[in-house]
């Protein structure tokens, strides 16, 4: 009501990937800027990962309220094959129109930070409710302007073939690069992600879990309405690398790949993880062992082999082959579980991240200081891959294959290329200057600390 005092609602869309940077979100605005928080969960997630991160936080954090959001019943059955986190996207983006003002007018929100993959919906919502409606976008700031610029790149292409995109202002996207989904007009991505970034212009401003040094030309471009076709753009509020939410242990032990880890020599170990969301093909993950043990050198690797976490139950010895684990024994630790990934890139044992780039790994790399050795599969990597070559985080085989390709990278090329990062300490010291960048943004005074401020002043207003 209008007596209430301001209250931000966070709605976050499914997957890790969003979750992850919305919690720090809700964190930072709640403990450090002075805000009364609200993070909007749906019941029950897609992902186990996703309700024990939830019931961590709500745990730690009690000052972060928790909305339950209701969904109206969906038939998936008209997406035959799609993928598990954007039925769930589709799936709020119907219910949003109807069922979410009722939500947010009970509990009286006074401002809405909605996800980008729903933000064509909701937008539209809060200015019926006349909520200001700001959008975080999950990924980086380069992807960010292919969002805002690919409706009128499709205008002016009109026979829907997509090819390099120019982005006025930031910089080409290699055909390579843009989205797999992106080249069909019809994939549901596709039409969420125009429908989305036709619709950003009409937020009060865009959250980015990036930092000024980090991204330069997309974050500027982005601010002098550059990239968009109407000359004016929302303000940008680039507040990355956004900190991480730390949980209290809840008992004394600690995890077994950390004790592992903490006995390692510094920067000794390859640290390798493909994020949450997507399984790696069989014949890649033995040549990927392949890899790793010709490399030499130590390793921590998690494996996932299904879409959904809770399907997987497939035997890593079987699934890397006969004695692999035998005879990395000691040197290689190899995980099928959730890792506190926060606490490994603390770890000094640690000495490079063969990583997909899903954009929260990205930043958390940057924040750390470690070279990455860029692997990107699908959707949003290869945008952030670039952003990793780029600033000097670490270095990208772009031949590396990726979703749509039928090729598999052998062992001989991957341990070539681990040997050859590892012993790199060019890369490893511009790795360190990304990460000094980084910490200066998020201190007093720094740019992307400003920037919250900034934010949280006006949710505050
Ligand atoms: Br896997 C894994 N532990 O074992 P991304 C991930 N994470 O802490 P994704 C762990 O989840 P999308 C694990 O630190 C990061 O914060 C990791 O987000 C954490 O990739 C997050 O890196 C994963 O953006 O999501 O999961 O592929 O595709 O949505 O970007």
């Amino acid at each position: 009501g209008p007596t209430s005092q301001p209250h931000v609602v966070l709605l976050p869309s499914a997957g890790m990937g969003h979750l992850v940077p919305f919690s720090r979100l809700a964190v930072a605005l709640s403990s450090a800027h002075g805000c009364d928080v609200s993070l909007v969960t749906v019941l029950p997630t897609v992902s186990s990962a996703e309700s024990s991160h939830l019931e961590a936080l709500f745990g730690a954090f009690p000052a972060v309220r928790r909305l339950e959001f209701h969904l109206a019943d969906f038939d998936a059955s008209e997406f035959p094959n799609a993928d598990p986190f954007f039925l769930r996207f589709e799936a709020m983006r119907r219910s949003a129109p109807l069922l979410l003002g009722p939500l947010l007018a009970r509990a009286s929100a006074t401002a809405l930070v909605t996800d980008i993959a729903l933000s064509s919906v909701v937008i539209p919502v809060a200015k019926q409710l006349r909520l200001p409606c700001y959008v975080l976008f999950t990924a980086s700031a380069a992807m960010l302007s292919l969002c805002v610029h690919f409706p009128a790149y499709l205008d002016a292409n009109g026979n829907g073939l997509v090819g390099d995109v120019d982005i006025p202002g930031v910089y080409q996207i290699p055909k390579a690069s843009v989205p797999q989904a992106l080249h069909d007009p019809k994939h549901l991505f596709t039409r969420q992600f125009v429908a989305n970034g036709r619709e950003l212009a009409k937020s009060d401003g865009v959250l980015v879990n990036s930092f000024d040094a980090f991204e330069p030309e997309a974050i500027a471009a982005l601010r002098e309405g550059a990239v968009s076709a109407a000359g004016f753009f929302p303000p940008v509020f680039s507040v990355g690398p956004l900190a991480p939410v730390s949980f209290p242990a809840g008992n004394n032990n600690r995890a077994d790949y950390i004790q592992w880890l903490e006995a390692q020599p510094a920067r000794s170990v390859v640290y390798v993880s493909f994020g949450s969301r997507k399984a790696v093909a069989r014949d890649q993950l033995r040549e990927l062992a392949a890899g790793l043990e010709a490399s030499g050198h130590r390793f921590l690797w998690v494996v996932k082999s299904t879409v959904v976490d809770r399907d997987d139950d497939a035997d890593l010895g079987e699934l890397l082959g006969e004695g692999f684990l035998e005879r990395v024994q000691g040197r290689g630790m190899v995980t099928k579980g959730w890792v506190e990934q926060e606490d490994v890139l603390k770890q000094e044992s640690v000495g490079l991240f063969i990583s997909h780039c899903g954009w929260n790994s990205v930043t958390e790399a940057a924040a750390g200081g470690l070279p990455v050795l860029a692997w990107p599969r699908f959707g949003d990597q290869r945008v952030n891959a670039g952003v990793v070559a780029r600033s000097g985080l670490g270095v990208w085989v772009d031949s590396w294959s990726w979703e749509g390709e039928e090729g598999v990278v052998s062992g001989e090329s991957i341990a070539e290329k681990v040997k050859a990062v590892m012993g790199d300490e060019i890369a490893r010291n511009k790795a360190v200057s990304v990460r000094d960048a980084a910490a200066k943004a998020v201190a007093d005074g720094g740019t992307s600390y400003r920037n919250l401020a900034r934010f949280a002043q006006r949710c505050r207003d």
